[in-house]
């Protein structure tokens, strides 16, 4: 059923003018690891970013949303990740003495389990509550408990959705939530080109290896005969609409088969698969998402360069 998903958007994608793959594919195993590599490249400025708005912003964040004022909360984050970011949050929190449960949502139970184990020794007062499934799904069920909520939505994965879909997740989410609930959303911020384009075309060919694992998995799972050698990867950035986008763009005229559905793809010499886009923002960019929504921008915390905002948002 799985598999049948995967090869039914592979190959709808690539039989779509202009070709297309989904991005969600590049997390297999191998592009889990590498996108953990790319997280440490010295051109990846986001995490590094991110990080220090927590590690140095996070009481200010707190009191600015009032937490250290009400007697219990759940914090939610959307996606396990690694915890490195969420953990200055949770150590400030916790030094603050506030009553609150800690809940990761994720798809992955094996990222819950290392998260929760992780955490449980590190903070060993720490309540957390970890839900395996889709966010939207666990959200209808943590909806039906009263408690003020704090969502936390990090590393700018919104960026990774096209406009119309980050305006669909902003609803949803918006659906989910009670007012005066806050969320913290993480954005990388428009900036220029010589800065962006490197995060996704660094020196030791990780990002590459990272877009061009899509094509390994789409040969292993789905038995294509993508000639690895005949793509490369390339990135493109427009600093006027912020929106960053990668691609795999053949080197030669080829053919590839998918042997298992008996189906042939051609591409031409410079024709294109996009693979992925990572919208940057602003706070107009960031309104207009939002349109649909009760959601108010009520504050935004940033690094020390400006790359990477924070966003505070209060449903109301
Ligand atoms: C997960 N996401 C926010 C990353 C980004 O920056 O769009 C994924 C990524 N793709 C290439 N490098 C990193």
């Amino acid at each position: 059923m799985k598999t049948n998903q995967f090869k039914n958007e592979v190959l709808e994608g690539l039989q779509s003018s202009p070709k297309t793959l989904p991005s969600k594919y590049f997390y297999n195993k191998k592009g889990d690891a590498l996108f953990v590599e790319i997280m440490n490249l010295p051109e990846y400025y986001l995490t590094r970013a991110e990080f220090e708005i927590f590690k140095t912003k996070s009481e200010a964040i707190i009191k600015r949303i009032d937490l250290d004022k009400i007697p219990y909360f759940e914090l939610i984050e959307l996606g396990a990740g690694d915890g490195k970011k969420t953990k200055e949050f949770l150590k400030a929190l916790l030094q603050l003495n506030l009553e609150f449960s800690y809940v990761p949502i994720d798809i992955s139970q094996h990222a819950l389990d290392n998260l929760e184990q992780h955490l449980k020794t590190e903070f060993n007062s720490l309540k957390v509550k970890p839900k395996q499934g889709k966010y939207f799904e666990v959200l209808q069920d943590i909806k039906l408990n009263k408690a003020p909520k704090v969502i936390m939505f990090l590393g700018s994965n919104l960026g990774n959705m096209p406009d119309e879909e980050a305006k669909r997740f902003m609803k949803n989410l918006n659906d989910a939530l009670q007012e005066n609930d806050k969320v913290i959303l993480g954005l990388d911020l428009i900036k220029s080109e010589d800065i962006v384009l490197p995060a996704y075309n660094d020196a030791q060919g990780v990002t590459k290896a990272f877009n061009m694992n899509l094509l390994s998995r789409i040969n292993e799972e789905l038995y294509a005969d993508f000639n690895l050698e005949q793509f490369d990867h390339q990135p493109e950035y427009s600093e006027e609409t912020g929106v960053a986008k990668s691609f795999l763009v053949s080197k030669s005229d080829q053919n590839v088969s998918f042997n298992g559905a008996g189906v042939t793809i051609p591409f031409k010499k410079g024709e294109k698969i996009h693979t992925e886009i990572s919208r940057k923002y602003n706070e107009s960019i960031l309104k207009d998402i939002l349109d649909q929504t009760q959601f108010k921008i009520i504050d935004q915390f940033l690094d020390s360069k400006s790359y990477f905002s924070s966003y505070i948002l209060e449903k109301h």
